[in-house]
């Protein structure tokens, strides 16, 4: 079995690789709920929504996010009526957000209705939220003030510079069931391309993953979402700088290294390495751009037989 930690979109681009290798019903990805949001009265669960709809074969390729070929009938709708339109809903996505909101208020669990949204659009690999309880992400401004996930993302286009970081509920949440078995029960364990500050951060605030996740070091690897000093996408190289690390594969290592003891980066870091494994991280260089499927699935391949496990 193979666990995966994952935030949104480059999580979801390596996990649809790895469904190429490995068997899909062999995978759990433990996935982020920080960037969550209540907006219009639902629940949003935009990298849960990420990867189900990257795996299920839906997702908007150019964004990453959302469904590809929305329409956008109720936005159009709202904006006439002087409703919030900043944060885009497709017609389809509201679907999803209706669904999951109508089910949490009949008492079921964020993940039992992933589980069924995942049935519904014929996800087979295991989606958990890392909890059932709310953990969100609000960061403060170094300008002054404090905002949730996506008015940082969104609204202020992450243009703004981040003093502080904090996942609101993280203290008092429980791993939702199962989670930290998949930790322990995995033969690897995947530390996907994304953020390390605000998508795999909230993931690991939740009590006992980091120790979980400690005790498995051996087998946890970690995928550099930073490339050559920048992210390949969204504000990862940004906000390490601002949590005091290095935006580089090194600071990535370092940030991972009391938990994982691998670290894949791209060839454009290759000279790096030395520095990576001065942190006590074994490092593994290959091609980590994931461009299309194909590429997505030789980084999987890579990424599950840098710990001695090759795809079976
Ligand atoms: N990201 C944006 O930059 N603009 C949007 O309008 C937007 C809408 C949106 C709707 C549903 C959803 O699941 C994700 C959405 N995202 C949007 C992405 C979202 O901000 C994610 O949290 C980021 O991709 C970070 O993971």
């Amino acid at each position: 079995m193979i666990t995966a930690l994952a935030g949104g979109v480059g999580a979801a681009r390596l996990l649809r690789g790895m469904v190429e290798v490995v068997d899909p019903s062999t995978i759990t990805a433990i996935v982020n709920v920080g960037d969550d949001t209540r907006l219009h009265g639902l629940h949003i669960a935009p990298d849960l929504d990420t990867v189900l709809y990257t795996l299920a074969g839906l997702a908007d390729p150019e964004t990453g996010w959302g469904i590809a070929g929305e329409s956008w009938t109720v936005m159009e709708e709202l904006e006439r009526l002087g409703g919030e339109t900043w944060f885009r809903l497709g017609d389809r996505d509201l679907a999803t957000h209706c669904y999951r909101t109508q089910r949490l208020s009949e008492g079921a669990t964020l993940s039992e209705v992933t589980a069924e949204l995942a049935r519904a659009r014929g996800v087979r690999v295991r989606l958990l939220p890392v909890s059932d309880d709310p953990v969100r992400t609000h960061l403060g401004l170094a300008g002054g003030g404090e905002v949730p996930f996506q008015e940082y993302f969104v609204r202020l286009r992450h243009d703004v510079a981040v003093s502080t970081v904090r996942f609101a509920g993280a203290d008092e949440a429980r791993p939702a069931p199962g989670v930290l078995e998949a930790v322990d029960d995995a033969e690897v364990v995947v530390v996907c391309p994304s953020n390390p500050v605000v998508s795999i951060g909230p993931v690991v605030a939740v009590p006992g993953l980091l120790e979980h996740l400690g005790r498995r070091r051996d087998d946890v690897v970690a995928v550099s979402p930073i490339v050559a000093g920048a992210a390949i996408k969204g504000p990862a190289a940004r906000l390490m700088a601002e949590s005091g690390f290095e935006p580089s594969v090194v600071g990535v290592a370092r940030w991972y290294a009391p938990w994982a003891s691998t670290l894949v980066v791209d060839r454009a870091d290759e000279a790096l390495a030395p520095a990576v494994e001065a942190e006590g991280v074994r490092c593994v260089v290959t091609d980590a751009i994931m461009s299309d499927v194909e590429r997505a699935a030789g980084l999987a391949g890579a990424v599950l037989g840098a710990v001695g496990r090759p795809p079976s």
